[in-house]
């Protein structure tokens, strides 16, 4: 089974990403997972080119998507997805759409496929603050979690899919006056049970739907 885990680079002004920063500490391999990495442009469009590259390239069984929400508290698993780009600051193109669709003819919105509520009680089992979140906001990440999730609808391979949003490092939120923070090591780990419990949960689906043996 593989999974393509994606992360942004830095935009609005921000030294860091931590969502990006994740990737390189993710494990190649987590038990029969592989685990595939690619970080995305903080761009309108050009963000969605490159995931629909990556995914061509990869063909994976689950997609995660992460992006930092400056400002949260918790590992935010995100429910849906929805068909807006609009756009409160420049992305680092310096575009601005206000109240366009990510896909024109698109369904208005996509739910996760990846098993969330499960995930939050694994995090929070193991100590991460975490939970379900009910907007991804309308910027570049939800985005790209609309089109991973139109992608998975439409594609001849589809994939299970999902988006996380993640706290501020506490290095960027040293510098912006009560905002939460987590640590590099907390969100890497987070990510890491994120990604047992789909993979979990996708082999039992598979396995009942007769995919594998
Ligand atoms: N967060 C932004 C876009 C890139 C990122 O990491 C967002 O929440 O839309």
């Amino acid at each position: 089974m593989r999974a393509l885990v994606t992360g942004f680079e830095p935009f609005g002004g921000d030294r860091v990403n931590p969502s990006g920063a994740a990737l390189a500490h993710l494990p190649a391999r987590r038990g029969d997972l592989i685990v595939e990495t690619r970080l995305l442009p903080t761009v309108f469009g050009r963000a969605l080119a490159a995931l629909h590259e990556a995914v061509a390239a990869t063909t994976p069984d689950i997609v995660l998507g992460i992006g930092l929400a400056g400002g949260r508290a918790e590992l935010s698993l995100e429910r849906v997805a929805i068909n807006i780009d609009d756009a409160r600051i420049a992305d680092n193109a310096g575009n601005q759409p206000i109240d366009r669709p990510v896909v024109a003819g698109g369904p208005p919105a996509y739910f996760a496929t990846l098993p969330i509520k499960a995930a939050v009680a694994e995090l929070r089992r193991d100590g991460l603050p975490a939970a379900v979140s009910n907007s991804a906001g309308t910027f570049v990440c939800n985005h790209v979690f609309y089109g991973l999730m139109h992608l998975a609808a439409t594609a001849s391979r589809p994939y299970r899919g999902g988006f996380l949003h993640v706290p501020y490092l506490p290095e960027e939120a040293a510098h912006q006056a009560g905002a939460p923070s987590m640590t590099l090591a907390q969100i890497v780990r987070g990510i890491a049970i994120i990604l047992d419990v789909a993979a979990a949960r996708t082999a039992d689906i598979a396995a009942a739907e007769g995919a594998i043996a």
